[in-house]
Parts: C-alpha cells; sequence; structure tokens
C-alpha cells in the first residue's frame, strides 16, 4: 500500500526516468537499437527495483500512465539518436497486459510516432503470455493493427513460461527473445544450448527473427554466431544504462 501510495504523482513529479540496453547485431556487433527499462527513483524510498513496483502498478492500473510516460520517453529519446547517430535504430518497449487491452494504445501510439517523425519499423513492443490471455479474436486484431503500421511485436521471455509454442501458432510475432534463463545454464548444462539452437531454426522456419537475453560469456555469443541468431542483449555488452551514458556508447559505436 506504501508503494502505491508513494506511486500515485510519481509522474509529475519525474521521478521515474528510463534506462537503455543495447542490442547487438551477433553478425557485426553494431548496436542496432535498444531496450527501454523503467527506473523509479523515490525521495524517500530510495531506487525501487522494476521487479517490485511493476506488479503493484498492473494492479492498481498505474501501468497504463506509467505505459505511456515510457512510451513518450522512449520515442522522444530515439527520434534524436536516429539524427546524431547513422543507420537504423529500433527501441524495444515493454508492454503489460492492461496497456495491451487498453483501447487508446493503437491510436496513442500513431499520434506518438507522427509527433517524433518516426517510422513504425523504429519500434518493437515487447509482450509477454499474460498478454495473450483473453479473446483470441481481439489480440489478433490488435496484432494486425499494430503491425500495419510497421511496428514489431516481439515475444518476450520465449522459453519460460507453459504454451510460448502454442502462441507461436496462433499468433504472427517478429521477435522472439530467448529468456535469459537459457544463458544463465549455458555452461553447466548441455539441454541449454540445445534448446538455444532449436529455437533459433524453429523462429527462422517461421520468418521470426531472434534474440538471446542475458548474454554474459565470450562462449556464449560464439555459440550464438555459429547458430545463425540474429540479435544478442546483455552484460558482456552493457548493462541498462541512462540516456547520457547510452548515448555516449552509440557515439563509441560509430
Ligand atoms: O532491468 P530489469 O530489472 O529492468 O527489469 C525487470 C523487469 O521489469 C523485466 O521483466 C522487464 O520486462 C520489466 N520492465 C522494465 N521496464 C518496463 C516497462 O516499461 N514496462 C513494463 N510493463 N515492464 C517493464
Ligand atoms: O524481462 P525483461 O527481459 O524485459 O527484462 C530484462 C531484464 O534483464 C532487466 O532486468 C535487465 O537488467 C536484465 N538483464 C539484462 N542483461 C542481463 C544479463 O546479461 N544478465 C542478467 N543476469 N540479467 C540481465
Ligand atoms: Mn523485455
Ligand atoms: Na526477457
Amino acid at each position: 500500500l506504501m508503494l502505491e501510495e508513494k506511486m500515485h504523482g510519481a509522474i509529475s513529479r519525474d521521478e521515474f526516468s528510463l534506462h537503455y540496453q543495447p542490442v547487438i547485431e551477433v553478425n557485426t556487433g553494431n548496436i542496432i537499437g535498444a531496450e527501454a527499462l523503467l527506473r523509479w527513483k523515490n525521495p524517500s524510498l530510495g531506487q525501487v527495483s522494476p521487479e517490485e513496483f511493476i506488479p503493484i502498478a498492473e494492479q492498481t492500473g498505474l501501468i497504463v500512465p506509467i505505459g505511456y510516460y515510457v512510451l513518450n520517453e522512449a520515442l522522444k529519446a530515439t527520434s534524436t539518436w536516429i539524427v546524431k547517430y547513422r543507420g537504423p535504430f529500433n527501441i524495444a518497449v515493454n508492454l503489460s497486459p492492461l496497456q495491451f487491452k487498453d483501447p487508446k494504445l493503437i491510436n496513442t501510439v500513431k499520434r506518438l510516432l507522427d509527433q517524433y517523425n518516426l517510422s513504425g519499423n523504429s519500434l518493437s513492443l515487447e509482450i509477454t503470455e499474460g498478454v495473450l490471455l483473453g479473446s483470441k479474436h481481439y489480440i489478433r486484431q490488435a496484432f494486425a493493427d499494430i503491425q500495419s503500421m510497421g511496428i514489431k511485436i516481439s515475444m518476450d521471455d520465449f522459453g519460460k513460461g507453459y504454451s510460448s509454442l502454442n502462441y507461436l501458432r496462433q499468433h504472427t510475432f517478429n521477435t522472439l527473445k530467448i529468456d535469459r534463463s537459457f544463458m544463465q545454464d549455458f555452461e553447466r548444462d548441455k539441454t541449454a544450448p540445445a534448446l538455444i539452437n532449436a529455437t533459433i531454426a524453429m523462429a527462422h522456419a517461421l520468418d521470426v527473427e531472434v534474440i538471446a537475453e542475458g548474454v554474459e560469456t565470450q562462449a556464449q555469443i560464439d555459440y550464438l554466431t555459429e547458430n545463425s541468431c540474429d540479435y544478442a542483449q546483455g552484460y558482456l555488452f552493457s548493462k541498462p544504462l541512462p540516456h547520457a551514458e547510452f548515448e555516449q556508447l552509440l557515439c563509441l559505436d560509430e
């Protein structure tokens, strides 16, 4: 309850910010985009972890206005990076189920893309299984509306849940993000590399691109390179960084 009280008004008090974690093209090592990750610093609570406050924001519905803050900040930053930094840049934003079900989502995203002069393919929306519960018809229509703008839809945390394969059959994804637990098990367990390899092959057969998450070691990126993984994200390249530090990283990468 205390977290909930302090979360009210946190947007207008400017307590939220975004960190950005680079997404690397495996073949070239270039930064092709970033995932935006929400941070909350409250004067009395200090830094609050998203694992703590996002579930509460979801339960209370505050995730909807907070989510619009995230979309606005992430797209504003992307519009400046596209100008300063040559080459395509894709920003990935996490969407909670309530945001996905908000009837204003699609028009708001459209308006923000227009406002910042961005094409849809500068944006990826990351969703987890929770989004895919509910009316299959509604979800298909929302996917079609989003993808018709050129926006990509990513299945986040792939392999962690119960029925990821079934969702891949039912809906058209552009990207699949292999859950970081597979990288954590990579060195100690023969099953993890086999499943990573099989997931990449399966995704490519469906014309879906793959991002490996949680890449921390050279052995992992070597394996991903050998097995034609498209993109990678993880501490081997960079942890999530505040805006100014991420921008420095982009300049160095040029
Ligand atoms: O860095 P990390 O601790 O940020 O993220 C923890 C969790 O919080 C991840 O599962 C991530 O998907 C989620 N998360 C981070 N930022 C956002 C956001 O803007 N919206 C939603 N819905 N989830 C987020
Ligand atoms: O659940 P989601 O994938 O949206 O959130 C990404 C989370 O993964 C963030 O909390 C981020 O800080 C964390 N993360 C990013 N790279 C690594 C990594 O290389 N190792 C670990 N253990 N966590 C990572
Ligand atoms: Mn994510
Ligand atoms: Na993930």
